[in-house]
């Protein structure tokens, strides 16, 4: 398989990586220089006309939306580890519904907070003040399930790695994480994993070969 992902180092971009190195894919990744609106510039909309990231293109066909992206690589490779074991539809749903929450809920409250002005014409405080109440109540939920284990319990999962860059994100963006315990734990458990160890290296890769500086990974 020729597999190509476009990618911002730090975006969500990086759960797609994550899942690449997991499941041991051979890929090649191009940096959208999101610094220069390249994100929104002729040549990337011709890969993604939504001038986002991730675009993940797998022999000519391009995929996007990080969910469908995991779960497609899921689906291609059930043994690569992104998920536990799950028999039928009906006992791998909460998959699905976990993927499904983390882009279509987690990802829009992240970005409130991180990126207040892409929600209002108007003053960011309150958007941001809104994201951070709402994400306050998420993290507390999350906390009660992650702690001692992974989303799953004993088994890291993909999810593991989304919930972390959604709280790590909201943190860059002024998010009091350390009011959360558990899940500063869990975030050095998720960075200790070899997978993303190698998503941190290559996108650090990345950003030397650009020349793209001032990126906190
Ligand atoms: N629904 C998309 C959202 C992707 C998305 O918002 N990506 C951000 C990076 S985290 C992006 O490309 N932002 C560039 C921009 O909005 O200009 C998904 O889940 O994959």
């Amino acid at each position: 398989m020729n597999i190509t992902l476009y990618q911002f180092p730090g975006a969500c971009s990086r759960v797609t990586m994550n899942a690449l190195e997991e499941i041991g894919a051979d890929y090649g990744d191009i940096l959208v220089n999101f610094r220069e609106g390249a994100q929104k510039k002729e040549d990337y909309l011709a890969v993604n006309p939504k001038g986002k990231v991730p675009a993940l293109i797998v022999d000519g066909q391009t995929l996007t939306e990080n969910a469908a992206i995991i779960w497609t690589l899921h689906c291609l490779k059930p043994e690569g580890g992104l998920f536990p074991k799950a028999d039928g539809p009906l006992a791998s749903h909460g998959q699905r519904a976990d993927l499904a929450w983390c882009s279509g809920t987690m990802h829009p409250t992240v970005r409130q907070i991180r990126m207040p002005m892409r929600w209002t014409t108007g003053e960011t405080e309150g958007v941001c003040a809104h994201g951070i109440e709402t994400m306050l109540g998420e993290c507390q939920r999350l906390s009660k399930r992650l702690a001692g284990g992974w989303w799953y319990g004993p088994e890291w999962s993909i999810i593991d790695t989304y919930l972390y860059w959604g709280y790590s994100t909201a943190e860059k963006g002024g998010f009091p994480l350390d009011r959360f315990p558990v899940l500063l734990e869990h975030a050095e458990r998720v960075r200790a994993r070899p997978s993303f160890q190698r998503v941190l290296a290559r996108e650090q890769a990345s950003l030397d070969k650009t020349g793209v500086e001032g990126i906190i990974l």
